[in-house]
């Protein structure tokens, strides 16, 4: 991707969805007139009440808040040293009676005395902890295995690949050392903020360090290599990441995939910040030049970013807190190999918390991202809550299937990263145990959403596309892959709002997805691409798609034949699909699974390549459901 790509993907998208909910004065609607810097010195009764369910409102949702005491409205920033320790006084009497830690990240000098920022996050019970899920992207060999690896199970690497040996799911990753799937990996912090992953014999217990975490953060190893870009893709768009790590091989500089995957965070929106890797091996007039590179690109008009170098802890708080709100773009210097500046992103970490706001009483639904099948306990389907909150024995819907319905199912069992829970809410990922359904019958895409919702699977749908690149037009009848969510198919453009498209132009287009109707959402993001052709964009408008049945008309099937005899063929008509392809398509009439081969264990064993599958041992469950069709209509249903 060029860097006109970027300013293209730049442009159709604002950072504005993210800034940070504005400080207010009231609380339960009650007014309080208090001065914020000097409040938490000797507040009366009234007003540490009031200070109190202030904190709280703001700790509510993720479960933890950055605290600055020594600034207020206009005021000289700083305190004095006995106003000072008085207000942590009152601070920490405040964080214990919500059951929360108070942690002094900084203490800097202002102009009247003392500014310090705190981190007051709620102690977890054993069951709940929150989530932050950090996609890892950058070109191949920049070290993305390699430093989860060492993050998450605390040994440095050789320089030789030992580290990202615990990440690899498949036995081709291992020989040839490159990722091809999306991998999974969690870095539990308690509520002091320490690391609590402890391997043992090599291998992580995820349910010991959940119980210990009051936050988690879930890396989504994604595979460098451009042949894997769809799997990357669909990476950045269906696992719903907070945030992305873009990670940059210190003497091979920003080279590859780097700008392609920097231009889709941009264009999904989503925060990146960068890592720079392999520092121990790089020259300094080398890692001079990349981190030069790197900050012109962030700068361009395409990225409008602030890059920061990232050296001390206050670099840290300072990037931290100002991350998502500002244009910020943190940038870490690290080494896999003698562990390097790796305290200071280990710290960033700690510090970030999930985009995803979730409402109790919001209708739930969830995203479908992988499916696995674990013996003795059946079908398990693991993805992300959007919304709401899921509780055992609920009652949701999944689907929609090949016909376009949706079938109610009962929530017998729900885990969290393998530990069984209660109930999941908006913002975190799950898995759920299914039985009486064949893995076959649920595709990566589908949701299992609240009755409330009425949902509606759509053939067709309204883009607002942005052409990021194309060798030359797109017309109508042009097909390519649809990436919304953790959705992946085919879709062709059936009418628009220019006669052609090139790069850089903008237009309105109706797509028809070609195999399955899907459940959308206006507003969601879109990623439209074959090949080096891409395009992104907004869901502007769907159009819900009545029964396959009642649509399965002798009109319709007029129509299709004489479409057949206009030799209404697609402009780039996909190739005759391969062996394999062929294989599985047979395969799906008799009920044999057409999951994507990245989902399937290859040496057979689940553990491992189920992040959050149920243990057949810990599992109780089951759920029902009215049995879905498996046979497939693709081509008889059409929009009213
Ligand atoms: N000297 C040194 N070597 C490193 C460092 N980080 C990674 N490596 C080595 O770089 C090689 C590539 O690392 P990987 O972690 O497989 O790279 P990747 O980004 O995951 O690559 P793909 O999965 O193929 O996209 C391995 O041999 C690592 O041992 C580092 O900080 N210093
Ligand atoms: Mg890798």
């Amino acid at each position: 991707m060029s860097p006109s790509s970027l300013e293209l993907a730049a442009s159709m998208f604002d950072d504005a969805d993210y800034e940070v909910d504005p400080v207010d004065n009231s609380s339960n609607g009650v007014e309080i007139n208090i001065n914020n810097k000097t409040a938490l010195i000797s507040p009366s009764n009234e007003e540490y009440e009031y200070l109190l369910t202030k904190l709280k409102e703001r700790i509510i949702e993720s479960g933890e808040t950055i605290y600055e005491i020594g600034t207020g409205d206009g005021e000289a920033r700083g305190l004095g040293e006995e106003d000072m320790a008085a207000a942590v006084a009152t601070l920490q009497s405040m964080s214990e009676s919500l059951n929360a830690e108070c942690n002094p990240l900084r203490v800097v000098d202002a102009q009247k005395g003392k500014v310090a920022q705190f981190m007051i996050r709620q102690r977890a019970d054993e069951e709940d902890f929150t989530e932050v899920r950090v996609a890892v992207v950058g070109n191949v060999d920049a070290g993305k295995s390699t430093l989860l690896g060492v993050l998450t199970h605390g040994e440095l690497d050789n320089g030789r690949g030992l580290a990202r040996l615990a990440l690899f799911r498949h036995k081709h990753e291992v020989e040839s050392g490159r990722t091809s799937s999306v991998g999974n990996d969690i870095l539990g912090f308690d509520s002091h903020g320490h690391v609590v992953n402890k391997p043992e014999h090599g291998h992580l217990d995820w349910i010991k360090i959940c119980r210990k975490s009051s936050k988690v953060v879930t890396f989504i190893d994604l595979a460098g290599h451009e042949k894997y870009l769809k799997t990357t893709v669909f990476g950045m768009t269906g696992h719903a990441p907070d945030f992305s790590m873009l990670m940059v091989g210190a003497n091979a500089g920003v080279i590859g995939m780097t700008k392609e995957h920097l231009g889709l965070a941009l264009a999904l929106n989503v925060p990146v910040f960068v890592v720079v890797t392999k520092i121990d091996m790089c020259p300094a007039n080398v890692l001079d030049d990349t981190l030069k590179m790197l900050q012109k690109i962030l700068k361009s008009p395409g990225c409008r970013k602030i890059p920061v170098l990232v050296q001390s802890v206050d670099d840290v708080v300072v990037a931290a807190t100002n991350f998502t709100s500002e244009r910020m773009c943190p940038i870490f210097q690290v080494s896999n190999v003698s562990g390097e500046n790796l305290d200071l992103l280990k710290m960033f970490l700690n510090l970030l918390s999930t985009r995803l706001k979730y409402r109790e009483d919001e209708p739930s639904e969830f995203q479908i991202d992988d499916t696995f099948s674990v013996p003795g306990v059946g079908t398990v389907i693991s993805g992300t809550t959007l919304k709401g909150m899921i509780r055992l024995n609920d009652t949701l819907l999944l689907g929609p299937d090949a016909l376009g319905q949706f079938n109610a199912i009962a929530i017998k069992s729900i885990h969290r990263k393998r530990l069984p829970v209660q109930m999941v809410r908006g913002g975190q990922t799950a898995s759920f145990a299914l039985k009486k359904i064949k893995r076959s019958q649920i595709r990566k895409g589908m949701v299992m959403i609240s009755p409330l919702l009425e949902p509606k699977a759509c053939w067709e749908f309204e883009g607002e596309i942005l052409v990021l690149h194309h060798p030359t037009t797109i017309s109508v009848k042009y097909q390519a892959m649809v990436h919304v969510g953790s959705i992946r198919q085919t879709a062709s453009i059936i009418s628009m709002s220019n006669e052609h498209l090139r790069t850089g132009d903008k237009a309105q287009v109706r797509f028809r997805f070609i195999k399955n109707p899907e459940y959308l959402r206006e507003g969601m993001r879109m990623v439209f691409r074959e090949g080096r052709t891409k395009a992104v964009g907004n869901l502007s408008k769907l159009h819900p798609h009545v029964s396959a049945i009642a649509q399965n008309t002798r009109q319709q099937r007029a129509n299709k034949k004489a479409a057949e005899q206009h030799h209404c063929k697609p402009q780039n008509e996909p190739q005759k699909p391969s062996k394999r392809n062929r294989r599985s398509r047979n395969n799906s009439s008799t009920g044999a699974h057409t999951a994507s081969p990245d989902s399937i264990p290859e040496n057979g064993s689940v553990d491992k390549q189920t992040p959050e599958t149920p243990s057949p041992t810990t599992s109780t469950t089951t759920s029902t459901t009215t049995s879905t069709s498996t046979t497939t209509s693709t081509t008889t249903s059409s929009v009213t």
